[in-house]
């Protein structure tokens, strides 16, 4: 096969450039190892920013964000007996949107599918070759078990941080920096109407709880738990009265509301990020060159930045044959990334029970001033509802 651009994996970052580039007329096939089925029931993400809603809608991806997205105002952050509400409105002029990466990964396969994109599911064994040389390919073995080969111009590692394309990057001039956390979260999906308007991040002596949600009869919620908690051991009780305490049922007259659990899983914590993003005809976008910790919400947010720098970059390169935005490409992604790095790092480091009793009293005089000062609020707005893509 014979393309512009061979794009490996079919999540938010590989089906968004592929919609991106057919706006600029470059052709491009997706490449991605699980079964449709799979890639479209992954539960992740739920928020977007002001600047990801506002690109999704300028391609004609807004549909679905406006007949079954919530436009928030902000979060409330609370500790016990607490609850504040962060207007990022009116610190930062912006709001978020709670859209699920689930509706979204749909609308980006209708609209493939729609224009007749091409998708490649189970293709296996996926190798990356001829980086160096402006005719990169990748194989793979597809779903009939015979080899394939795609020609392109460029090759878009958005594969995640599981794949090969980050690891297609010759070590030399590579680095790569990480930081492990020894918490997790548990997530469950629960079949019941949120208990709160908008999203609320829970400081608590047990630990932190978010109560986060994806309409108006699906609420999704999170405990913080140790690394390699075994999920047999949080029977759906627990996770309601860990839940409740957490989040204050009771304070002030709040309520939460219990309901079945749909799903339930622990998710591990990671900042990671491998520079450059680039390398000769490679590059890569979304979780495939870093990953945050979710408290920040920034993940789903990234992938979609990224590919909004790449889109623009790939379509010169290939059609103008001039490399300026290319060669731009890792510096000015990793602007962003490491700004959301820290963000995501700063919530997690505000919010998360470490242990220790100091840090506890840290967190909390952190907390108070984040919500009592206009300077402390505008600055979580800021960074939460997020800056403009390229910043
Ligand atoms: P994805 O979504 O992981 O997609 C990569 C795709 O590549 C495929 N793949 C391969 N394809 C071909 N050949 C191979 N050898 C391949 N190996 C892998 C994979 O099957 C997959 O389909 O990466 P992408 O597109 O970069 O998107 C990143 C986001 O998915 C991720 O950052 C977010 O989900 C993170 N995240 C959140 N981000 C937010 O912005 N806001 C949130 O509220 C938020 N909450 C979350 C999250 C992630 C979570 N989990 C489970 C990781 C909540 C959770 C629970
Ligand atoms: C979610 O709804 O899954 C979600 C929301 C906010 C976060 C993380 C996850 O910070």
């Amino acid at each position: 096969m014979r393309t512009d651009i061979a794009i490996i994996g079919a999540g938010p970052a590989g089906l968004l450039l592929s919609h991106l580039l057919a706006a600029e007329g470059i052709e491009s096939i997706v490449v991605e190892s699980r079964a449709r089925e799979y890639v479209a029931a992954r539960i992740r993400a739920g928020i977007l920013e002001d600047s990801s809603v506002r690109l999704l809608r300028s391609v004609g991806l807004g549909g679905g964000i406006d007949a079954r997205g919530f436009e928030h105002r902000g979060i409330y952050l609370q500790w016990p007996w607490e609850r504040h509400h962060i207007d990022f409105v009116s610190l930062a002029g912006r709001s978020v949107w709670v859209y699920g990466q689930t509706q979204l990964q749909a609308d980006l396969v209708a609209a493939g599918e729609a224009a007749g994109r091409q998708v490649i599911y189970e293709a296996s064994g996926t190798a990356l070759h001829d980086l160096d040389s402006d005719h990169p390919s990748v194989t793979f073995t597809d779903a009939a078990g015979l080899p394939q080969r795609i020609e392109a111009a460029a090759v878009a590692g958005c594969d995640g941080k599981f794949g090969p394309s980050r690891a297609a990057m010759p070590d030399e001039g590579r680095e790569t920096w990480e930081r492990d956390y020894p918490y997790s979260w548990l997530g469950i999906l629960a079949d019941v109407a949120p208990s709160t308007d908008e999203l609320i991040y829970a400081w608590h002596p047990d630990g932190f709880a978010l109560h986060s949600m994806r309409s108006a009869t699906v609420s999704r919620l999170y405990l913080q738990v140790p690394s390699g908690t075994d999920i047999a051991d949080w029977p759906d009780d627990r996770i309601w009265d860990a839940l409740a305490t957490r989040l204050g049922h009771g304070q002030d007259g709040w309520q939460l509301t219990p309901g079945p659990i749909a799903e339930k899983s622990v998710l591990p914590f990671r900042s990671f990020v491998q520079s450059p993003m680039r390398h000769g005809r490679l590059f890569l976008a979304g979780d495939s060159a870093h990953t945050v910790p979710p408290t920040g919400a920034k993940g789903l947010n990234l992938a979609i930045a990224d590919v909004a720098l790449l889109a623009p970059a790939l379509a010169r390169l290939v059609r103008d044959k001039d490399s300026a935005l290319a060669d731009a490409y890792s510096a000015t992604a990793l602007r962003r990334v490491w700004r959301s790095e820290y963000f995501s790092w700063w919530m997690t480091s505000m919010l998360h029970i470490s242990g220790d009793p100091f840090d506890a009293q840290l967190q909390l005089a952190q907390l108070r001033w984040v919500t009592a000062s206009t300077a402390g609020a505008a600055g979580l707005a800021e960074n939460y509802a997020g800056l403009p893509i390229g910043f």
